[in-house]
């Protein structure tokens, strides 16, 4: 280990390799649930250097933890705890590479922070549509290693749909150059779309290119209330029809998800929460003007009300409204974080059995556990749920993981399965759904995805543990 920890400082220079100090922020995940220690912490600036890097590690038989922001909600992103795992963050890798204004196009290094990402994009006239509640830290490695959601995949899709080419580090150290801006390229496997979502477990992404999109000239903000997720949908039915295409985001929020925000952020000023159960923000982003997309915008919303779809709604007038309406959907998971931890899951249903799951899921839990509090909110556009579940008042939330969280995991994801859903829309396997995924994912699925991670990664050295061990 020594020799490898020598080499290590070949590479990258000795401040770039971390063994002592305070290693907290890369080796404990973002929800607290788990430290590990890492033999090292190891910071590239260049994919040169990230090669030679796993080139070093597989000759010592040394796994690697790649690691972008650390906002793993899977615990994803840190070494286990045995102390001989090189945590390689990407963090250094920060450059903007280059952006092509008529191919609508980014070429960015992995370790760019998202919000930089699209600030970068907005400087020069494009958006970058991926939108995160994590934005100000995750990175776009990270994006694409989770294939990440967000709350714009309506319209644009998940992070997989942004991108047009990859540079990777392989397991064994080799450079695959595969940025190319290309938006049609038949020549084989596809595997841009391999690397994208596979968590680390493959090789380390260490550049995209990614699309870019002409700025909306317009952009409405709605919050509606609405008495259940029947209506929601209804809501969701008709804003696609009077929309079209211009329908950007569309998230629902739960009393009880809205009520932690309004405790512990109530400068956010919540609208409407008290007398509904859900509430809905809605956005419409044009491409022609300020006024067509008013007109629009305000015809579905006096429909929708007309029709009793929804009980009450404000409409954003500026910007800042607006921005004011996203934070508090944004801050629904620091209100959580603030309250203790709970049962987080991030699942998929077809949107049109959305409501009957949670009506039967919401019954088979509070029959289980008396007084469970159920924090229900997401992109209900793209059928995506954070269905998590909270202790009953006066239970220690770190005990009611312990006794309860695996049963409710089991319950969750059999109606899941039931309603022809996924058990993890967005935030991935990590560690926490290894098992779970052996469970619900198809043979045929586990035993392909067990093949390409043996061929890909035969020493079992990248990220191991995550996602699918191999045969
Ligand atoms: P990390 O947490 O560092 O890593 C995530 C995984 O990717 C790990 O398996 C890691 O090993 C791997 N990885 C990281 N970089 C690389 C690389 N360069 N090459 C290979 N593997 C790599 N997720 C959503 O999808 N939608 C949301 O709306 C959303 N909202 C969030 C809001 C908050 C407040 C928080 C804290 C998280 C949220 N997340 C969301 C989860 C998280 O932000 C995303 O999964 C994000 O894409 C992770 O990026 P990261 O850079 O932090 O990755
Ligand atoms: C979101 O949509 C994130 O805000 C986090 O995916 C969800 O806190 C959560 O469970
Ligand atoms: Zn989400």
């Amino acid at each position: 280990m020594k020799d490898l920890l020598e080499e290590l400082k070949t590479i990258v220079g000795s401040n770039h390799v971390q063994t002592t100090g305070d290693l907290l922020r890369f080796e404990e995940d973002w929800r607290k649930r788990n430290r590990g220690k890492a033999l090292a912490v190891v910071s590239p600036k260049t994919t040169e250097e990230v090669a030679q890097i796993v080139k070093a590690c597989v000759q010592a038989n040394v796994s690697i933890v790649p690691q972008g922001g650390n906002t793993s909600m899977v615990v994803g992103a840190i070494p286990n705890e045995s102390g001989t795992q090189v945590l390689l963050s990407l963090q250094r890798m920060n450059e903007i590479r280059s952006i092509d204004a008529e191919n609508l196009t980014i070429v960015v290094d992995s370790g760019c922070v998202l919000q930089n990402v699209q600030l970068a994009a907005e400087k020069v006239g494009f958006l970058f549509p991926l939108s995160l509640g994590s934005q100000g830290s995750c990175t776009i490695g990270g994006n694409l290693s989770t294939n990440a959601g967000g709350t714009q995949v309506v319209r644009y899709g998940n992070a997989r749909e942004l991108c047009l080419g990859l540079e990777v580090v392989t397991a064994s150290g080799d450079i695959w150059h595969g940025l190319t801006g290309l938006r049609k390229d038949n020549t084989g496997y596809d595997l841009r779309n391999l690397y994208i979502g596979s968590e680390g477990t493959l090789g380390i992404i260490t550049a995209a290119t990614l699309k870019l999109y002409p700025l909306p000239a317009a952009k409405l903000t709605a919050w509606a209330a609405v008495p259940n997720i029947e209506k929601a949908v209804k809501l969701l039915g008709l804003a696609h029809q009077t929309l079209g295409p211009a329908l950007s985001g569309f998230e629902m929020m739960g009393q009880f998800a809205l009520g932690l925000v309004d405790q512990h952020f109530p400068q956010l000023r919540v609208p409407l929460w008290k007398d509904s159960a859900y509430c809905v923000l809605l956005e419409a982003s044009d491409s022609e003007s300020e006024s067509h997309a008013r007109a629009q915008f305000e015809t579905l919303m006096q429909t929708a009300f007309s029709d009793e779809i929804i009980t009450d709604a404000v409409i954003a007038e500026s910007i800042a409204q607006a921005k004011a309406l996203w934070l508090i959907r944004e801050n629904i998971t620091m209100a959580q974080a603030a309250q203790g931890l709970n049962i987080k899951h991030d699942i998929s249903i077809p949107v049109s059995r959305i409501a009957e799951f949670v009506e039967h899921t919401d019954a088979l839990i509070t029959q289980k556990i008396n007084g469970a509090k159920i924090v229900n909110f997401g992109h209900l556009g793209d059928g995506n749920l954070h269905y998590n579940v909270q202790a009953p008042l006066g239970l220690d939330h770190k005990d009611f993981l312990k006794i309860h969280e695996h049963e409710i995991n089991t319950l969750v994801y059999d109606c899941v399965k039931e309603f022809g859903g996924s058990i993890s829309a967005e935030h991935g396997v990590g560690s926490l759904k290894v098992e779970t995924l052996k469970h619900y994912k198809d043979p045929t699925a586990l035993h392909l995805m067990r093949l390409i991670k043996g061929a890909l990664d035969p020493k079992n050295l990248m990220n191991p543990g995550r996602v699918i061990q191999p045969e």
